[in-house]
């Protein structure tokens, strides 16, 4: 058992624990309602594809280990769903490619910025950023223009998990290397991204910390972490995704 009163050996087990996180969440003010829409649409798409890590999506992930490792200025931006489902496997990710973290919500509310960054300071982390709002990301009108000038404002490498999609535009308009988190590879986040991992948040953020760790264990060179990145093929991360969805396997 863990944090729900259902063994792991039940067949939906990671989805009804999923489930029971942004519920809690929304209970706690750090997800927000619509979060809860996200969610239903996410477990569809996890659904057509098996409840796994596929496997380009597993290289995807380890090219996006490669681009955090290579990284200058990483920054890992949570919302309101990746608080709630993975705080721990966040403040674990950023430890391992020394990354910083910062709040960027959608449905922006200083109560919940509050909330989110106090949650990931339960779960370990120093510092989050998100709160000054010193910066903004051009070309938009909404609440995630709202950024930390020396957060995703001067990162080079960013991590948008569930991500609504115009931020992602903008953001690769300024330049930054962006890896995507989205189980839709359909999304317009996914499509813009450097880098899309077509897999659930919850599976995807220890995977790309495993990935990292296992690189920097093999001693990975600078040479070594460029090739990984120039190897991996966007375009063919999204049709290999978009295959298995539709066909149930990955050939
Ligand atoms: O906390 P806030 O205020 O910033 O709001 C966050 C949400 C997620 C509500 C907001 O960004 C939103 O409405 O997002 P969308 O437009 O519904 O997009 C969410 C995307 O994430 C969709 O493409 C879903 O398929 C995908 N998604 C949902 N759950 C997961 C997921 N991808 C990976 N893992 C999940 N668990």
């Amino acid at each position: 058992m863990s944090d729900i009163e259902i063994p792991e050996s039940h067949p939906r087990y990671q989805s009804l624990l999923t489930r029971h996180r942004i519920e809690e969440g929304v209970e706690k003010g750090i997800t927000s309602r619509q979060g809860l829409i996200a969610q239903g649409r996410g477990e569809a798409f996890d659904y057509l594809l098996g409840e796994r890590t596929i496997p380009s999506a597993d290289e995807a992930a380890r090219a996006a280990a490669a681009h955090l490792l290579l990284a200058d200025r990483p920054v890992i931006s949570v919302n309101g769903n990746v608080a709630a489902l993975c705080p721990g496997e966040i403040v674990d990710l950023a430890a391992a490619v020394d990354a910083d973290i910062e709040v960027n919500l959608f449905n922006r509310t200083d109560e919940r910025m509050r909330a989110i960054a106090d949650h990931l300071r339960d779960h370990g982390a120093d510092e989050v950023k998100g709160l000054t709002a010193d910066g903004r990301i051009p070309g938009i009108d909404h609440e995630r223009a709202k950024v930390d000038a020396d957060g995703i404002g001067s990162a080079d490498v960013v991590v948008v998990p569930l991500e609504d999609g115009d931020r992602a535009e903008a953001l690769g308009a300024m330049d930054k290397v962006e890896i995507v988190v989205d189980l839709n590879p359909m999304s317009r986040s996914a499509r813009v991204a450097t880098v899309p991992i077509v897999d659930n948040i919850m599976r995807a953020v220890p995977n790309i910390a495993a990935h990292a760790r296992d690189l920097r264990d093999a001693g990975a060179t600078r040479e070594e972490l460029e090739a990984i990145v120039a190897e991996f093929d966007a375009a063919e991360a999204l049709e290999a995704a978009e295959r298995a969805i539709r066909s149930g396997s990955d050939e």
